[in-house]
């Protein structure tokens, strides 16, 4: 029953399908890659911008948060980094009179893709009570509306501040000094619906919640896994890396319901060879897991070490470990069986792992969102450091966990205090450095702030970037409770749907990005960020700024934290605004490995954070050793007739902001409403490619939500599991589903039927 989308706009959203890919990057990409930065800047700008990216002396690629080489080629960036690029440094603005010709309402109806067309935003506007529309508004007022509200509050805590991952170390630093000076920890952000299952497994068992690998690390490994993460399109530079292990030696299991290309077959773009010729074949062994099945299958694997004579480095375990004897008895009881109906491998895919596994001396791990987001991910991460940890593999050159980062400075945000639940010895170094008392409660995570913003508890909505409404789950919950603020507040660089589904009163703050100029009293400013690896360097953008009236992110936090807090506030705002490296001096001495942050952030490239198990195998746990932990085997459950959806990104998005319709790889064109289901469980279920279906997931409390109007796709996927792309789908994902501890919305094991629409 293939015909017409029944839903969205047909011109939008037309999906058509070719075959999927089996390489990523090479000539297409280049061609791809200037073409859209064409578009959005111009040739000249395009030529000037994109050779900055990523160099020494220019700036931080807004992309991604994979680390630089230290032999940086001319152009270190990827096709998708020049996206992220052009769609900040467009010439495209979003004019004063723009807000009148589109009132809220209007807004409102408009796609994702559309809104982020419009171009830069230049001018703060406020949207009154009651008006229809957004106006423009002078900053001066705009900060006198948000320390009306904020006033006007019951408590410090109905107010929440959250944060997305772009926001340098200098403006992460004021942000939270600010929320924690007005008397709260509501500080949620990005990271709690991303990396936090990582966070809190690594915090438990090793002691730190970041990796504990630098780029060399992985040049030099044996053997690199790399489950629950698609690089070829979320991390191509991370190809590069790959590359050059192989040319090395190493060998990579890729873990993945998905056959993604990059992880295929790589054409290296920075190599003559990699444009024309075939590529590098990337993945040894390819497990076609079930969405979920990744505990089960480490676990397993765990057993099978400990059986095998001499496996276990016995040495490691005894000095540095805890844990072992009871964890060696939940590992005996794992089940071939169990195992194999868990993750949907064959008997000889797992034996084949546990040889190539054996044989490496130097093991890495890699993952992203597809171990993160799901209900068990916390005991998931955890069963992959009890993995590592049985052989060794943590504090060893060229071994480790690498769970790879989304935005570029969310691992920085949240060294520098961007966190609901802060540890005591930060708030007692924020104490003695700044002479207030912070508030000792933890606050709300994102999750949680929906919650109160729902039931009215929470009243002021600040956001510092990104797109809370449309990057949350369960989209009507979400905008509802949203609807329910007093003020929403938003400082962005473009324009997005949480403009369009605010508070009583709203206000859009614009701001600079990081490819601009930053002009202070103190003269050009450059801000830090951190990288996934925990290196820290500069920023320095060159481009005149999108709009003349345009404040940094740290001017932004000074003037609003002087005038809600007034002259009681001691700290030097002023001061901060003017000149960074004051903002600088303050952080080494708040956040330790920060120590001398000017004189060391001024050499070429930055500097390492330090990192206890990397750099001397030293564990700062309770307890001062690794933990091996013996959680119980969870997967999800697949009731009869129904399939598994995981929401995932195209090639042509960067999160809610949709670059494209096409999702080149995957041989997709023109659309994103689709649904990629086996072709098997397609004829089980009765729908042909081609047909148009409504996704309607089901919830354990009885409760349905629907998401309607997509074009079935048959392709190789795990048997049982779907994928379609996010946000569309956020619809579907219940506030309440979210992973034990780390309370991250779990978006890639939703429970699904389709219903022909
Ligand atoms: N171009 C671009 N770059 C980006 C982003 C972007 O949107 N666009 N987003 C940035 C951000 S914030 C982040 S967090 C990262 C996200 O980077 P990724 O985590 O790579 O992003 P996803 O598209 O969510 O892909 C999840 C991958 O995990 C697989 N997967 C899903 N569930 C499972 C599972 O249960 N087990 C296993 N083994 N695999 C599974 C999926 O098939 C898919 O390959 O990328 C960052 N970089
Ligand atoms: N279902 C489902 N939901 C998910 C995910 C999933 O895989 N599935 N992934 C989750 C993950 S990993 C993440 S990280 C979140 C992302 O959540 P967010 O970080 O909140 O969302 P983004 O789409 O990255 O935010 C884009 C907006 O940021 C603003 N912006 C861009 N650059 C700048 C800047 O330099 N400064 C400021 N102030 N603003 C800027 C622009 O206005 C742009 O519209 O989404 C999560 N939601
Ligand atoms: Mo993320």
């Amino acid at each position: 029953m293939a015909g017409k989308p029944p839903f969205g706009d047909p011109v939008q959203d037309a999906p058509e399908v070719e075959e999927p890919q089996h390489a990523a990057a090479g000539l297409p990409a280049v061609g791809h890659t200037l073409r859209m930065a064409r578009q959005q800047m111009g040739v000249r700008r395009t030529a000037l911008t994109l050779l900055r990216v990523n160099q020494k002396d220019g700036f931080d690629c807004p992309g991604c948060a994979w680390p630089e080489p230290e032999h940086r080629h001319r152009a270190e960036f990827c096709e998708n980094g020049a996206k992220a690029v052009a769609e900040e440094a467009t010439l495209r603005r979003v004019t004063p009179e723009f807000f009148a010709a589109h009132p809220v309402a209007d807004l409102a109806g408009r796609s994702g893709y559309w809104l982020g067309q419009q171009g830069r935003l230049t001018r703060p506007v406020y949207l009154a009570e009651g008006a229809e529309a957004y106006e423009p508004v002078s900053w001066e007022r705009a900060f006198d509306i948000v320390a009306e509200e904020l006033d006007a509050l019951g408590s410090p805590d109905e107010a929440v501040f959250y944060t997305s991952g772009r926001t340098s170390n200098e403006a992460a630093f004021l942000y939270q000094l600010f929320a924690r000076e007005f008397g709260t920890n509501n500080l949620p952000d990005c990271s709690n619906m991303c990396h936090e299952s990582s966070g809190s497994a690594l915090t438990e068992t090793i002691g730190v919640g970041k990796g504990s690998v630098l780029l060399e690390d992985l040049h030099r490994a044996d053997l690199i896994i790399v489950a629950g993460q698609n690089p070829g399109t979320n991390h191509p530079r991370m190809l590069s890396a790959l590359e050059e292990a192989k040319a090395n030696g190493a060998r990579i299991i890729s873990v993945n319901p998905l056959p993604e290309a990059g992880l295929e077959r790589f054409k290296n773009p920075q190599t003559a060879k990699g444009l024309t010729g075939r590529g590098t074949s990337l993945t040894d062994l390819f497990l076609q897991i079930r969405l979920g099945g990744d505990q089960a299958l480490f676990r397993l694997l765990n057993r099978l070490i400990i059986e095998t004579e001499g496996a276990v480095d016995e040495t490691f375990v005894a000095e540095h470990t805890q844990g072992y004897e009871e964890f060696t008895e939940a590992a005996r009881a794992a089940d071939w069986d169990e195992t194999l109906a868990a993750t949907g491998l064959q008997r000889a895919e797992i034996e084949e792992a546990l040889r190539m596994v054996l044989a490496s001396e130097r093991t890495v791990v890699c993952w992203a969102m597809g171990l993160t987001q799901h209900k068990h991910s916390v005991p998931t991460i955890r069963e992959v450091v009890n993995f590592l940890l049985l052989r060794g593999n943590i504090g060893r050159p060229g071994a480790g966990v690498c769970p790879v980062r989304g935005h570029s400075n969310v691992q920085g945000d949240r060294t520098m205090g961007i966190f609901e639940r802060p540890a005591d010895s930060f708030l007692d170094a924020l104490e003695k450095e700044f002479g207030f008392a912070p508030p000792r409660e933890h606050g709300l995570d994102v999750v949680r702030a929906i919650r109160a913003l729902r039931d009215g508890e929470a009243k002021v909505f600040f956001a510092m970037g990104g797109n809370f409404v449309a990057a949350s789950p369960d989209t009507e919950v979400t905008e509802a409770a949203m609807r329910r603020a007093r003020l929403t507040v938003h400082v962005s660089t473009k324009l997005n749907r949480s403009h369009a589904v605010t508070g009583a009163r709203a206000l859009i703050l614009p701001t600079l990005g990081r490819t601009e100029r930053d002009l202070q009293g103190g003269g050009e400013q450059f801000v830090t960020v951190e990288d996934s690896m925990g290196m820290v360097h500069a920023s320095r953008g060159r481009l005149e700024p999108a709009g003349p009236r345009l404040l940094s992110e740290p001017a932004i936090v000074c003037r609003l934290a002087r005038r809600v807090l007034g002259e009681s506030s001691a700290t030097p705002w002023e001061e901060f605004t003017k000149d960074y490296a004051t903002i600088r001096d303050r952080i080494a001495r708040v956040v330790p490995g920060f120590e001398d942050f000017n004189a060391r952030v001024a050499a070429p490239g930055g500097f390492a954070l330090p990192h206890a198990p990397r750099d001397e195998r030293r564990f700062p746990t309770a307890t001062g050793r690794a933990h091996f932990t013996a959680a119980p085997v969870e997967y999800p459950e697949l009731p009869e007739g129904r399939l598994l959806l995981q929401t995932l990104r195209s090639h042509d998005q960067y999160n809610t902001t949709i670059y494209g319709l096409d999702d080149r790889y995957r041989g997709i064109k023109g659309g994103r409403r689709v649904v990629l289901v086996h072709p098997e469980d397609a004829a089980a279920l009765s729908v042909e490619d081609g047909a148009y279906v409504d996704l309607v997931s089901e919830w354990r409390d009885g409760t349905e939500r629907r998401a309607p109007g997509f074009r079935v796709v048959h392709y190789p996927t795990a048997r049982g599991c779907a994928a379609a792309y996010y946000p569309e789908t956020n619809v579907l994902v219940p506030l309440d589903a979210t992973a034990d501890t780390s309370n991250t919305p779990a978006g890639k094991s939703v429970v699904i039927r389709l219903e022909r629409a």
